[in-house]
């Protein structure tokens, strides 16, 4: 081949193969994360949405919320417990975790732990050969699709050592490792901040209890008051702040102190780690099982759940079992219900099959970034993701919009809109609205892993043709993962519920 000849073979290999680099080149990328981002364990958590609570103890037999920890362990028989009925009541109302309070405040523990008597083994329960944190695991595992949680009570009115640093510490740690390496996988561990004024002074080692919990298991998720994994929300009717961030400056944050509620509430824009919001709250008024109690109404666990997952949060509802051992029919019922209403409201989304458009998107079409993610059954690795902003040309018509347009024929008639961001890669948006034909409907702040407004328009329900979401601000470009638009027929603004 003549040096020629050969030098054009090379330019034109070459040329191929840069071709080639460049197409793929082209591929329109995903955007930078905006950090904080939540972990692994944190993201499936969210996706949870509805966890349950399990209070049960001796509580349950003496009719009282807070035990004073001489109970005598004789008084803790509930002949007909059956986990499996705890854990069908729970799969049937779409709950996927259940925390069981292994330890409450009076000190008595549900499985057989080898460091006091003061638990299931001086019990007439089984001849004391009960355990009810295996009873649980046992019927989960059964089960299947539901996973299991522990509540270890910090403050102990029973044991001796408790006011003790080192000694209680000792204990605590122990009890921990037991829970924490017998039963299995463990999701979520509660460490309540809760503590009574005249309890003797007593400094909580932290930093060992974490550390231990992380290293026995894996996948877990820890919260208390501050974290480090899952937070407080700041109150226990189960409503999340109207804004609501998963970012929070945890340094700002200690276990047990009343201050900070209000942050709890709202978490913070700028804050440095990612720390979403728990919402707890019971079925009934007490947190255990109290014969004079009932369940509470539909419509006040609808406005719990609006306020609560509709507002980037995890519903964790209480309920507790009674003294035979069984979730009492009352509230399997109310469960039941809940779940179908929630069902109702949201299997059907009237945004499916209607035209769909935004103000831009990120690559173009055909980019992969285009609005129809949105509707796809996916909430949080799909999204539509606007162009980045220009800074030094940004003019406020540029702001981010996406829309939704009905088909031609008849309105769409709907009470509720949901909004998602695609939290995997960091919240963002600080400010949206929602118009209806070009009618303001609803506003709100943050929108977070999801966003509920349920309309507080006259007569609650819209008629509409185009639906246009418009996000005022956002920490960067906005990603939103899903839309949905739904008709909630529970809801009656006008009659207060
Ligand atoms: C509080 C406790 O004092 C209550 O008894 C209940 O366990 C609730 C979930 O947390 O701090």
């Amino acid at each position: 081949m003549s040096k020629l000849w050969f030098s054009l073979f090379l330019t034109t290999l070459f040329q191929a193969q840069n071709f080639a680099i460049s197409r793929r080149e082209q591929t329109p990328t995903p955007p930078l994360p905006v950090l904080p981002l939540p972990s692994y364990s944190q993201l499936k958590w969210q996706q949870r949405e509805l966890i349950m609570f399990l209070h049960f103890g001796v509580n349950t037999f003496t009719n009282s919320e807070r035990g004073t920890g001489n109970e005598n362990p004789a008084i803790f028989n509930p002949v007909g417990l059956d986990a499996n009925q705890w854990v069908s009541t729970a799969v049937e109302a779409g709950v996927s975790l259940m925390i069981l309070t292994a330890k409450h405040h009076d000190g008595f523990c549900l499985w057989p732990s080898k460091y006091t008597d003061h638990s299931v083994a001086g019990s007439p329960w089984k001849n004391g050969r009960g355990d009810v944190v295996q009873e649980l695991v046992d019927a989960a595992k059964a089960r299947g699709g539901v996973d299991v949680g522990l509540y270890l009570s910090p403050w102990d009115l029973h044991d001796r050592r408790y006011g003790h640093d080192l000694q209680y510490n000792e204990y605590y740690l122990a009890q921990l490792q037991e829970l924490l390496s017998r039963y299995g996988n463990v999701r979520e561990i509660w460490f309540d901040g809760n503590k009574g004024s005249n309890a003797p002074n007593m400094s909580y080692y932290f930093t060992d209890w974490f550390s231990m919990v992380k290293e026995l298991q894996s996948t877990i998720n820890i919260f208390s008051d501050a974290g480090p994994d899952v937070r407080w929300v700041g109150n226990e009717k189960g409503f999340a702040g109207s804004t609501c961030w998963s970012t929070i400056n945890r340094s700002s944050l200690s276990i047990g102190d009343g201050s900070i509620v209000g942050y709890l509430n709202t978490g913070d824009p700028k804050g440095t780690d990612w720390l979403p919001a728990e919402c707890d709250v019971s079925i009934r008024s007490g947190w255990f099982w109290h014969k004079s109690e009932s369940p509470k109404k539909l419509s006040k666990l609808l406005e719990i759940y609006y306020k609560s997952v509709g507002r980037n949060s995890v519903m964790l509802l209480n309920v507790p079992p009674n003294a035979t051992g069984l979730i009492t029919e009352s509230d399997v019922r109310r469960l039941k219900e809940f779940r179908e209403a929630i069902d109702t409201i949201f299997s059907t989304n009237l945004a499916e099959n209607c035209f769909l458009k935004a103000s831009s998107q990120r690559g173009g079409k055909g980019g992969g970034f285009g609005p129809e993610n949105v509707l796809d059954s996916d909430h949080l690795w799909t999204y539509w993701a606007p162009r980045n902003h220009d800074h030094d040309h940004y003019k406020k018509d540029d702001e981010h919009w996406i829309e939704i347009r009905g088909p031609d024929e008849g309105l769409m008639k709907f009470n509720v809109v949901r909004i998602q961001e695609a939290i995997g890669l960091g919240q963002r948006i600080k400010r949206h609205e929602v118009y209806v034909d070009g009618k303001l409907v609803a506003k709100g702040t943050t929108v977070g892993y999801k966003k509920l407004h349920r309309l507080e328009i006259e007569n609650g329900v819209v008629h509409g043709h185009v639906v246009r979401i418009k996000i005022k601000e956002s920490k960067a470009v906005p990603l939103i993962s899903s839309i949905g638009l739904h008709f909630d027929p529970y809801w009656h603004p006008k009659n207060g519920q």
